[in-house]
């Protein structure tokens, strides 16, 4: 699409640039930035702001919106006086008081996905869900590149929305949080997924029907839902319709799962199309997210062969029960993306022994006594680390011997000293990461590196 077709776009669809507006960028993190950039090259003015009173990045920024007014160090109401149309990152709440009064006030939300679907005549693939996102996202992705597609992948994966856009692409797949869904209205998915629903992110939301309420927006314009029907959550969000395609790990349904003469096979439509045994990624909970993303490219016309190909090639991501370290004695596995409890669960769920669980950080609210069963029916021995120790240890109700400590670095010795030959140590914290790392990420290199550190 060219930039003229754009801008008429946008100011049909939005009012931005065809009556006098105030636009403010609420967050200055990569989302709130690839606004940014995106509204200067298509002219609109706009201000900015960021509650951190420390951004590192600020001349940089002060540099490159030089016309923009910038405020940072809180969310006062005079910033948001006379705003007309609000962009907010998906890390800041919509409850944040001077945002609600703006929003009250008659400001209209708008989000970068809501611009990228203004900009965009490919069709999208769009992925939501509690766990399994980025996995599925990627599978997707491959599978349209071993199609001989041109697709790009990005959203809540890493690269905001906006900076996917490109010239001839063929498929975007797009995977959106919670957040992002909340904030969007414009998007029309070719393909739409929520994998499941579990209890997440319940320091934002008041409860889990409210957050399902949120995940469920990503069928509203959907052309094909894409439903797992083993999550009664996510069964309950659409009226099964022609265009609906279904997917299970243990009933019948479009794609699902079979057993013939002693080995499982992913089948579609009754037909067996590939053994379990040549997916690479171990779990129950990878069969379901491998069902997903065959249904999702299946919607999309995808040939079956590129998508079989593909699947037997998939790697996992790092920080998802990666193995990091197998010495003559541990296996030392880094599922550090496991941020919430169901995350971990089925990460447990994936070994046939017990293991040494690693596990803590910030809950954000969840709830613990599922998670509390699976570590007593999993886990050997715990051991737990950051904010919210107490809280998942209060859980336990001593069913499990529990250790402590202070870092993750003092767990993984604690795990060496206690770990008997042939088990397995797995840091799956199911908690988020933020009360004592940068990200997920961060957390999982420094297990890593502690892992090898102990090694040696
Ligand atoms: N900020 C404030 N006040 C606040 C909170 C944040 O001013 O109360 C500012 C921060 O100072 C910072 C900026 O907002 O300058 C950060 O914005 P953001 O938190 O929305 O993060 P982005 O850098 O824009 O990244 C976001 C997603 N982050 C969150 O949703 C928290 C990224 O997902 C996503 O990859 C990126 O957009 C591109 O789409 C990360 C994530 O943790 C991976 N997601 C959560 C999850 O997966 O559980 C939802
Ligand atoms: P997300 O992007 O939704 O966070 P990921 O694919 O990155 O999902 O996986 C995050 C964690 O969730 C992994 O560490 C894994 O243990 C777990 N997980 C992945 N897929 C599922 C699923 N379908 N159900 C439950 N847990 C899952």
């Amino acid at each position: 699409m060219n930039l003229e077709t754009v801008k008429k776009n946008i100011a049909q669809k939005t009012g931005l640039a065809t009556a006098p507006t105030h636009i403010l960028i609420v967050g200055l993190g990569v989302t709130g930035l690839s606004i940014a950039r995106f509204l200067k090259k298509i002219e609109l003015n706009f201000s900015l702001i960021d509650s951190r009173p420390n951004l590192g990045n600020l001349t940089q920024i002060k540099a490159m919106f030089a016309d923009s007014e910038l405020f940072t160090g809180g969310f006062p109401e005079a910033e948001f006086r006379g705003v007309t149309h609000l962009f907010v990152s998906p890390g800041v709440s919509l409850d944040e008081p001077a945002i609600a009064k703006c929003l009250n006030e008659g400001a209209v939300l708008l989000s970068d996905i809501d611009l990228f679907a203004f900009c965009i005549d490919a069709p999208v693939i769009a992925i939501t869900g509690s766990n399994g996102k980025s996995t599925v996202t990627t599978m997707v992705e491959d599978m349209a590149r071993v199609a001989g597609m041109k697709v790009r992948a990005g959203g809540n994966l890493g690269v905001p929305a906006l900076d996917l856009i490109a010239d001839d692409i063929a498929l975007y797949v797009l995977e959106l949080s919670s957040f992002q869904l909340e904030r969007m209205t414009a998007l029309k998915p070719q393909a739409a997924v929520v994998l499941n629903v579990s209890s997440d992110h319940m320091d934002r939301y008041s409860n889990i029907e409210v957050y399902a309420n949120v995940k469920s927006k990503i069928y509203d314009h959907a052309t094909t839902c894409v439903i797992n029907v083993d999550d009664p959550r996510v069964l309950a969000m659409v009226t099964l319709k022609p265009t609906t395609i279904t997917y299970s790990v243990t009933k019948r349904a479009s794609f699902s799962v079979r057993n013939e003469s002693g080995s499982s096979w992913l089948v579609k439509g009754g037909k067996a199309v590939i053994a379990r045994s040549q997916i690479l990624v171990v779990g129950e909970h990878n069969t379901s997210n491998a069902l997903a993303a065959m249904a999702l490219a299946t919607a999309v016309g995808i040939p079956m062969e590129s998508i079989v190909d593909a699947l037997r090639d998939y790697q996992g991501l790092p920080h998802r029960l990666q193995i990091v370290s197998v010495d003559h004695e541990l296996i030392w596995v880094n599922d550090s993306k496991a941020t919430n409890p169901s995350s971990c669960m089925a990460a447990l769920k994936a070994f046939d022994e017990k293991v040494v669980l690693i596990a803590g950080g910030d809950c954000k609210g969840a709830d613990l006594t599922e998670l509390a069963t699976i570590i007593q029916q999993q886990a050997r021995i715990v051991i737990l680390f950051g904010r919210d120790a107490q809280r998942i240890e209060d859980a336990l109700e001593n069913s499990v011997p529990v250790y402590n400590s202070k870092t993750l670095e003092g767990a993984v010795l604690v795990a060496k000293e206690l770990a008997i030959a042939g088990e397995t140590v797995l840091l799956s914290p199911a908690c988020a990461s933020l009360d004592q790392f940068k990200d997920y990420q961060e957390r999982g290199d420094i297990f890593a590196q502690t892992v090898r550190r102990i090694a040696a």
